[in-house]
Parts: structure tokens; sequence; C-alpha cells
């Protein structure tokens, strides 16, 4: 098709992110994609060997270290590395001698004699830790000290995130459109990030109050939620903070009422420069790195730290590209519902201006045999008429990173945890599964209660494909026999809701449940905001040595699969997505197949089957999630990590200026002349769509 289109017009768009990245090294490997920061390292390693001038960058980044103007790690006296080497050197031999718990305060005279400054660690053992770290950078950079010396460096004391749509809450918003997983992690990340910063702070012995801002959109008509809230404390945090910012209307006022994700575009510029001026005010200064999530903020991360110059991270939990087939090639088409225009040219800026991005899984970058990644489909696409991306973004750029988030584990615990079960909660969610009658909150009920129950839970999008598993459900005679199905999702009639797929499902739900008959067997429950009544609800589940299955056409993570694993329900999850990684098949769940609906269901039932002949093997099953979740899907672990790349990559973006600047004017006049007129093309509220122009 590009080769039509070009024929059709010589002198039609192309655009090529790499055509200015001159120096960047990138990855060789496949095995090696989502590993950027080890390869940065050994990158940097060897950039800052050989002759002292090598080491100039390096220093150069320590003398601009500061909290607040006030001098970290070294002061202006150290002006070349040999000085540099010199202090180190003493500071060593003289903490060594030192008994290891002495508090820095017993020394730091001493360390300012030789030009040292604060931030190298709180008693003679950390700092004696840091220097040597650093020393040996000095002497032979290596990439091992080198990561353990960035782990060190005081460079990160607050940051923004930023995720604008939907109803970002912390009460009463999981359900509500376009609101799932991102903000559970969210909330769950800002937790993990704050507790790792103020661990880090500690160490590096300095008095300074680490901040978190969370960035949303304010929405006036919140329907009792909290998102009509400007600031709002995050919970189980000490310094982090919701700040809600509205959009405005062309006459000035607020936008009232929740937009989609879809249609979000006319809103964000503004949106950037009103946030930009209440984040200076309430961090008084800039922010040491931004995070954005999904599209949209992404795309204000980007124009923010284009603005003030500080380290960007991006998160996408999924990229909507993938998710729908030829999105880009029949962009034209989908465009008056879906604007693909505008948010895969968002995409292609922020990925691009970003300095790290933060992905939940491999394949989420590179996909796996039978599917290509993410990240991997943005490399060269074609929106005909509109653009050509000779190279969009490159997987083997160093760029990207894995790191897996977590599940909160005080609320999504084993059910074999008797004490700390929450049996308060039992009558209410022994009425949620087992009264008999229909009402607001659920329909259906389940005639035979001995029966282990299947359940899933998820938002009533097409993707997530819970009709699917309701249909498969009902056409399996040996499932149906032996369990019962509980779904969680949704709303229960279409006029109760304003989400265009969730009206498709809902009423799909219903035309199911009659066709196959279903109620006696199945209950359909609304969508359930209490996360630590969810948590004990999957317990429950597992109580009755049920399963959960998550049937999804595509999953870019899965958030459900690691919390049902982490209560210790035996877990079936799609092999499209991150669940076919976080599931190893057959060890620790299994992995099905949503387009085979008839095989997907005769594995459940076969695992019910087995179960009954020999019920150690759910005892088997739900061991083993358990050990995978707490290998390789913890909070700690991402949080580690991320700090880690803020400070790797705040020194990696001080490489290479000039072509960096380069590239940033390239994406600035990508952004002026094709992303604004896009967005002309997007209604705002109470307007009738425009013809697209741009580039065609
Ligand atoms: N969730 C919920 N209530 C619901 C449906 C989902 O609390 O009715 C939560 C679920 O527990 C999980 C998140 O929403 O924490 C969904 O995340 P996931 O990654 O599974 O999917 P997403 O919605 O982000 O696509
Ligand atoms: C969005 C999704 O679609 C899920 O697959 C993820 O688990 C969630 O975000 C959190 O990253």
């Amino acid at each position: 098709c590009c080769c039509f289109f070009r024929a059709r017009d010589d002198n039609s768009l192309e655009v090529d992110f790499s055509a200015l990245d001159l120096s960047t090294p990138h990855l060789t490997l496949p095995s090696s994609i989502g590993n950027g920061m080890q390869f940065v390292s050994r990158f940097m390693s060897s950039k800052l060997s050989g002759k002292p001038e090598s080491m100039k960058p390096l220093l150069d980044y320590l003398l601009n270290l500061n909290y607040r103007g006030e001098k970290l790690m070294i002061s202006d006296t150290i002006d070349t590395a040999d000085k540099l080497q010199t202090a180190l050197l003493l500071a060593e031999v003289f903490v060594a001698g030192l008994e290891k718990s002495t508090p820095y305060q017993n020394f730091e005279q001493k360390f300012q004699e030789w030009g040292l400054e604060k931030g190298w660690g709180d008693t003679a053992e950390t700092c004696r830790e840091t220097l040597n770290f650093l020393s040996e950078v000095l002497q032979a950079p290596d990439p091992i000290n080198m990561e353990k010396f960035f782990s060190r460096v005081p460079s990160v004391f607050s940051i923004v995130i930023f995720s604008i749509h939907g109803y970002f809450g912390q009460e009463k918003v999981l359900g509500l459109p376009d609101t799932g997983g991102q903000v559970v992690y969210i909330l769950d990340q800002v937790r993990a990030l704050e507790e790792e910063l103020l661990q880090r702070i500690k160490r590096q012995g300095l008095n300074v109050t680490p901040k978190i801002l969370v960035l949303t959109r304010l929405i006036p008509d919140a329907k009792g939620t909290k998102c009509n809230v400007e600031l709002e404390p995050v919970e189980h945090t000490k310094h982090s903070s919701i700040l809600r910012v509205p959009f405005k209307t062309d006459d000035g006022k607020d936008l009232r009422q929740w937009v989609s994700r879809f249609d979000i575009y006319p809103y964000l510029e503004r949106y950037a420069q009103d946030s930009s001026v209440k984040i200076l005010d309430i961090l008084e200064g800039k922010p040491d790195m931004v995070i954005g999530n999904y599209t949209d903020g992404n795309l204000v991360a980007s124009l923010l730290s284009s603005k003030l110059g500080v380290t960007q991270g991006t998160i996408a939990h999924a990229l909507e590209k993938t998710k729908y087939d030829d999105s880009d090639v029949k962009w034209r088409e989908m465009d008056h519902k879906y604007h693909f225009s505008c948010q895969f040219t968002a995409d292609m800026i922020a990925m691009n201006t970003s300095d790290f991005i933060i992905a939940s899984t491999y394949q989420e970058i590179a996909g796996s045999k039978d599917k290509p990644g993410q990240y991997e489909s943005h490399y060269a696409f074609t929106m005909p008429g509109l653009c050509r991306y000779a190279t969009g973004v490159n997987v083997f750029d160093p760029k990207f990173n894995i790191a897996a988030p977590g599940a909160d584990q005080s609320v999504y615990f084993p059910f074999t945890q008797k004490q700390a079960r929450l049996t308060d909660l039992h009558p209410q969610i022994e009425e949620l599964l087992y009264s008999k009658e229909d009402n607001d909150e659920h329909l259906g009920y389940l005639g035979d209660r001995s029966k282990p129950i299947i359940f899933s839970m998820a938002r009533l999008d097409k993707v997530k494909n819970i009709t699917g598993l309701v249909e498969w459900y009902g056409e399996n005679r040996k499932l149906r026999d032996l369990v019962n199905l509980v779904i969680v999702g949704g709303l229960l009639e279409p006029s109760q809701s304003n989400d265009r797929e969730e009206i498709e499902e809902i009423n799909k739900m219903h035309s199911l449940m009659d066709k196959y008959q279903l109620k006696g067997q199945i209950r359909w429950i609304k969508a359930q905001t209490e996360r630590v009544r969810n948590g004990e609800l999957y317990r429950c589940i597992a109580d009755t040595r049920g399963a959960f299955v998550q049937p999804a056409l595509y999953e870019a993570f899965g958030l459900t699969v690691i919390e049902a694993m982490n209560c210790g329900l035996p877990t079936f999850a799609t092999n499209q997505g991150g669940p076919a990684e976080i599931i190893v098949n057959e060890v620790s769940g299994f992995h099905i197949n949503p387009l085979n609906g008839k095989e997907a269901s005769d594995k459940i039932a076969a695992f019910f089957q087995k179960c009954k002949e020999d019920p150690t093997y759910w005892n088997k099953m739900s061991t083993a999630g358990l050990q995978r979740i707490y290998e390789c899907y913890t909070w700690q672990i991402y949080a580690t990590k991320v700090l880690n790349m803020g400070s790797m990559y705040g020194f990696w973006r001080t490489l290479n200026k000039e072509e960096r600047q380069a590239k940033q004017l390239y994406l600035q006049m990508f952004y002026n002349l094709q992303f604004r007129q896009l967005v002309k093309t997007v209604p705002k509220v109470g307007e009738q769509p425009a013809r697209p122009t741009a580039g065609s």
C-alpha cells in the first residue's frame, strides 16, 4: 500500500524520526530488547573511558546537581576529573577508618574541605559505598558500578505523573467509561515510588521531602466521584497528591462533562499550559521527572518536558493501533469515531520525545512469534493520504525498558491467610454471589451452590471479550455441568451507559443469557468499585475451588490476572498479549486462545474434571501461580527499576545535546504543522465534525 500511495503522490509527507539519530547506539540482539538501561550503562562506560576529558560530561552533570539551588555531591571547586578523583580517594580512606554507622553530620565538615557536598550517604558506610562506586567508574568505567552509582545519585525528588482522561480518583471510579487498570496502576505506582524515594533520600543523608503529583482532569459533573476536587492526597502516602486541572471551553469556562479518550485531543494543549502553571506553583519549581500515561498523558508530558527541560518517561498501558485491525491503513474510515489520525500522531511525538519508555512485558515492545509488539507495529507504517512513517519508533532503541507492575499485596493476598481474611465482608459477598433475585446490582442466580465458580471481572469493552466467555460457557454442556459462571463488569442496562462499546456489549450479554437459558448458572454483577471487597471476592471464589478466566481478544498487560494469582486463584488467561508472559502455560496457570472458544472452554472443563479426580491438582496450580508472582511481579521491584531509569536517563539526555536539540526541533515542527491541523478535525463537545485536511 505504501508504494501505491507514493506512486500517486511523490511528495506526500514522509517522516523519519531516525534521520537525526546519528549517534544514538542501538541494541542488536532481539533478546536484549527491553533492557535499555543495561545497554545505556554499558555504552556510557565505554564513552567515558580513555582520555581524562571523556569524563567531562559526568563531571558537568555532577556539578549541576542541586536541590533548590543547594549544591549536592560536589562543589564548584572540583572542576576537573583529577580533582574529583583525589577528593574521592581522600574521603574514601577517611570514612573507611570510621565506625560504619557514624552519621554523616559528624564528618560533614571534613567532606566540605575536600569539596564534597551532601548526598553521598547518611552514614560512613553508605558514603564509602557511593564514593567507591564513583571511584571505580572514574578509574575504569564499568556498567555494574555505573548502574550502582546512578542508583545512589540524588537527582529525583519530585515527580509529575500525567493520567488525564477518564475519571481518575480513589473511589467509585473503576468501571466508569475509559477508567480501568490505568488508575489502579498509577495509584499503586505512586505509593511504591514514594516509598522508594523516601528510602533513597534517607540513604543519601538528605533532609528533603519528596513530592509526587498525579495530574488528571477536573470533571465538574463528577457523578458521585471526587473528580471535581482540585487537590486530593493519595491514600497511604505522606507526600503525594492528585491535582485536577479542568479542560476549558472556547469561552474560557470549565468543561463540565466527561470526554471519551478518543475525543480528548482539542483540549490537551491548553491543558498542558494550565497544568504547568499549577505544577510550578505547587512544587515551587520544576519537577525532576515527568511520566506520561496513555496517548493523552504522554503528549502533555512531552509538551511539558520540552518546555521545562526535564527527564521524561512514557507508559502506554495499551497502544490503540494494535487493538483495531488495519487502523493505520483504514484510518479514514475510523476517524470520525476514534480519531486515530490524532492518536497515532500524538503517540509518535511522545515516543520520540521521551527519554525512556516503561513497558510491562517484552511482548508489549517486541511481540511474540505470532504477533507483532505494540511498539514494534509503530516502526514503519502508512496512514494513506496523511503520512508515511519511514521510521516511527525503533524497538532496538535503548530507551525501552521492562518494569512490570504488581498488585497491592495488602489487598490481594492468598485465600489461605485465614487470620487476614475480611470475614466482615462475607455477608455482602454472599448476597452478591448467591441471593436469588435480580436487582440493580446483579442479574441471574446460581442454582447449585456446590459447584466451583469460574469468575471474570473486566470493563465491558469489546476487546475484553466477556461476552465471548459467556458464549463459550453457553455452548459447552460439560463446562456448564461442572461449574457456575460469575461475571463482574459494566452496567446492567443499556440505558444506564453513555459509552458506545459498553452499550453494545450490555445488549449482547442480555441476548446470550436468553439464548442459552443461562439463569440458574450465571450471575452477572455490575462493575464493582471497592477494591478491598474485590480482593475478598477473588478469595471467596478460591474458597469454592474455582478459577479466574481472562478471555480478552487482546490484553496489553492484565492486572486482574495478577490480582487473581496473588489471591491463589488458578488462572486461565488469553494468549494474546501480556498474560501470555505473566503465566507460564500449564505451570503457573493456563493460556487460552480467545479466537477458539471451543478449545478454550474444553480446556477449562478438563481442568475441573481433573480437579474432581485429583483435588491436589487445584492446590498445585494455586501455589505455582503465587510463586510466579513473588518472583516477577511486585511493586517493589518496579519502583527500584523506574527510579534507576529516572537517574540514568537523566544523565543520558545530557549527552549529545546538539543532536537532541535538532530532533526536538523536528518534533516541534511536526507537532505544529501536522498534529495541530489534525486536532481541528476533532469536534469539541457540542460541535459538528469537520473534514480532515492535514497532509491530504
Ligand atoms: N476492576 C474493578 N472493578 C470492575 C472491573 C475492573 O475494580 O468492575 C479493576 C480490576 O480489579 C483491575 C482493573 O480494574 O485492577 C482492570 O485492570 P486490567 O489491567 O485488568 O484492565 P484494563 O481495564 O486496564 O484494560
Ligand atoms: C491498560 C490495559 O489494557 C491493561 O492491559 C493493563 O493491565 C492496564 O492498563 C495497566 O497497565
